[in-house]
């Protein structure tokens, strides 16, 4: 059987030096063809007294000014174009869930790039042609599911593209068919997890080896409680489509944040509040300038995704820079009574005081004030305590919320399987403030 460590181990493995230089080449080039082909970029530039003559090379990054995902919406559907529509094959689009959808297009090159980042991701995972791939994320407009479809096939692996929902038939065509590597939301890997554990499997009948899960924020508490009911190694993967999809960055076997595939993606983080550059070790929010893409190539594009890229030297060898684990959205962060809030500290305390990833955030106003409530479900051998406890118990975990938070929330505990399980990414929070606006 053939165990190939890296799928592309000429650029993976590349010294940092010539990462360096072949990104500076790459951009100068990049920066031409949008400055030729997308009228509103160049204008953005030439506001900024910025001409492709300025960029000789990564050095001259921070001269470029930013794009934003209003940018994209203002420009929508073709002023971003870069190539001819003709040259185009294909449109994805982002799930919406900050907004109105943005659509990104691919030349076949794009694409190849892309399913490259993937083949990249699942080669990292331990994947090679003797795998059966179970693809459930989405399929469609939705990037997760092509992106690793495309990556699945050109490792050469047996690939079930399932597409997300369904999840008896999931079920049953993993155990059937013997997927080793599975492929989705890690909320949705974890309802798979629950699902099989009550069909009366046990990790070690379950055959899967693999996992690689974005798409999402999750955390470290959630990977363990995947991990042990599946059986397996849990892989994160982080993309965004404006960027290309899933791909952009994949974790290795040491799981000590995502490489970012450098010779495709220029990373930076910056002060979302000032858009200065930041040094790297800092936390921010990550920029990415596209070095290949044809048709939809962004420059400086700003995530909104806050977290920390390491250079620090990984033992797999590769030498791409990592990113940490993004703890959510700048969209995503909650203000509830001037306190910055993100689901993730809150699902890190569910899972440390042994509560299930079963959780949703209401938050509402009233009498001019928030309200901050937080729904989590009973593990169902605690389901028939007495109201006594089942109150301590909810006291205890406000107490814990509270300490890390530095607020403290309604906790109500609630029935086993009340609250709605995720196919695709999770809904954790309701927000009824925003409706009221
Ligand atoms: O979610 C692409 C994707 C598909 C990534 C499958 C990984 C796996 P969008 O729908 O455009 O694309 O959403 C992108 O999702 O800016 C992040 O906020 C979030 N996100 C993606 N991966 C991760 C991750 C796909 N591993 C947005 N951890 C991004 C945390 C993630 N957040």
């Amino acid at each position: 059987m053939e165990n190939k460590k890296y799928y592309q181990p000429e650029f993976e493995t590349m010294p940092v030096e010539e990462i360096k230089k072949l990104q500076s080449e790459k951009l100068v080039k990049q920066v031409k063809h949008v400055w030729d082909n997308v009228p509103y970029y160049r204008a953005k530039m030439e506001a900024k007294g910025v001409t492709p003559d300025d960029i000789k090379g990564i050095e001259d990054l921070h001269k470029l000014p930013f794009i934003e995902k209003s940018d994209l919406r203002d420009n929508y559907p073709y002023g971003m174009l870069a190539k001819p529509l003709e040259d185009c094959v294909r449109i994805q689009s982002t799930s919406g869930t900050t907004g109105k959808r943005v659509i990104a297009y691919y030349t076949q090159q794009d694409i190849d790039l892309w399913e490259d980042c993937c083949a990249r991701a699942l080669v990292a995972a331990g994947a090679d042609k003797s795998d059966v791939v179970q693809v459930s994320y989405g399929y469609g407009l939705f990037t997760g599911g092509p992106g690793l479809n495309g990556g699945s096939h050109k490792v050469g692996c047996l690939t079930l593209p399932m597409s997300s929902g369904n999840t008896e038939r999931q079920i049953q065509f993993m155990t059937d068919l013997k997927a080793t590597v599975l492929c989705c939301t890690p909320s949705y890997a974890a309802y798979l997890g629950e699902s099989l554990k009550e069909m009366g499997y046990t990790p070690d009948t379950i055959p899967l080896k693999a996992g690689i899960f974005g798409a999402e924020p999750w955390t470290a508490e959630i990977r363990k409680n995947i991990e042990e009911t599946l059986g397996i190694k849990a892989y994160d993967i982080y993309g965004l489509t404006e960027i290309s999809g899933p791909g952009v960055s994949f974790e290795c076997e040491e799981q000590g944040g995502m490489h970012i595939n450098e010779d495709h993606f220029l990373a930076e983080i910056i002060n979302p509040e000032t858009g200065e550059v930041l040094p790297e070790g800092t936390k921010g929010e990550l920029v990415f300038t596209c070095l290949d893409k044809e048709a939809f190539p962004m420059l400086r594009y700003r995530t909104r995704d806050i977290c920390v890229l390491s250079r620090e030297k990984c033992s797999c060898g590769r030498t791409f820079i990592r990113m940490a684990k993004p703890m959510g959205r700048s969209d995503d962060m909650m203000i509830i009574r001037g306190v910055n809030v993100f689901p993730s500290q809150i699902e890190a305390v569910l899972l440390k005081e042994g509560f299930s990833p079963n959780y949703q955030i209401e938050l509402s106003r009233v009498n001019n004030s928030d309200t901050f409530d937080v729904y989590v479900e009973l593990p169902p051998e605690q389901f028939d305590d007495s109201v006594k406890t089942i109150a301590a118990k909810e006291k205890s975990l406000r107490d814990a919320l509270r300490s890390m938070l530095g607020i403290g929330p309604a906790v109500h505990l609630v029935a086993p399987k009340t609250i709605a399980r995720s196919e695709g990414k999770a809904v954790r929070i309701v927000d009824k403030r925003k409706l009221h606006d």
